[in-house]
């Protein structure tokens, strides 16, 4: 029996790959997150677009709290079990009439984990729909395997390095657009061929992404890899385990964070 999904949405995600929308957190709680990113961008005169983006909740307690979101843990506990790591984080921003956007590609092209059981939740902190940018799906393209995939130029392109699928059917029949309200969720398989368009409205289209898996599974692309144990227990020993902030910048969670950022460009080969 599942803790938050219903047997339907379970149903739904192994054959199509995905699940969306699903309620996590009323919208002041996204909001909450929203200033605590605003509160940053003012002390630090940078722009969490582009510096929150790798594992953040090793440095601001606000958004260490949003990946142990209860209601969040146990929709990933519905899919992958009761033992959860977070892998990685990030801010996935677009400003009003931002020309940013994501190629169709596989989260599994950038990181891959062995069982192929790694599970992304995009957390929406503004309202998501197609017309600033929401993220769409190719419904059961999580059974494809690896999709070949070419690299494109990167000028606007949301993610580090810029792949692209490459002979697959991504028309208007194929695709599910997550259309998203504030503090609702989609979550998708690693495996599944998602994308996201510019954002052509007056309105700014922000999410966290979060990547979870089961503790057992093994990182294939080979590096240093740490993660949070957000539920659970951890029985299998493959990731260095990270500390929880108990105050923004706290010095154990940050010489973490340096440490996995050091190693992280080892991941994001480019073959
Ligand atoms: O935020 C987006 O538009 C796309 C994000 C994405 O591709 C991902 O989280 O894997």
């Amino acid at each position: 029996m599942p803790k938050s999904l219903s047997e339907d949405q379970v149903a739904h995600y192994r054959r199509e790959g995905f699940v969306t929308p699903v309620t996590v957190m009323p919208p002041a709680d996204a909001q909450a997150v929203l200033d605590a990113a605003g509160v940053w961008e003012k002390e630090s005169g940078k722009r969490a677009k582009e510096h929150l983006r790798g594992k953040p909740h090793l440095l601001l307690t606000a958004l260490a709290k949003l990946i142990r979101t209860p209601k969040l843990l146990d929709v990933v506990e519905d899919l992958i079990g009761p033992d959860i790591v977070c892998l990685e984080t990030g801010f996935l921003w677009k400003d009003a009439r931002d020309p940013g956007f994501v190629a169709w590609h596989q989260d599994s092209s950038y990181m891959k984990f062995d069982p192929p059981l790694a599970i992304n939740a995009w957390i929406a902190l503004t309202d998501s729909k197609l017309d600033n940018g929401a993220m769409q799906f190719i419904r059961n393209s999580h059974t494809l395997g690896d999709v070949p995939y070419e690299l494109i130029p990167t000028e606007n392109h949301m993610l580090k390095f810029s792949r692209q699928v490459v002979g697959l059917d991504t028309g208007d029949g194929r695709r599910v657009t997550a259309a998203l309200e504030p503090g609702q969720i989609s979550i998708h398989n690693a495996n599944v061929v998602h994308g996201s368009a510019p954002n052509t409205s007056d309105r700014p289209r922000i999410g966290f992404g979060c990547l979870f898996a089961p503790p057992h599974v093994k990182n294939q692309k080979g590096g240093f890899m740490s993660a949070t144990l957000v539920r659970g227990r951890d029985r299998a020993g493959n990731f260095d385990l990270e500390p929880e902030p108990t105050r923004d910048y706290d010095p154990p969670a940050v010489a973490a964070y340096e440490k996995v950022m050091n190693a992280s460009m080892k991941l994001y080969k480019v073959e």
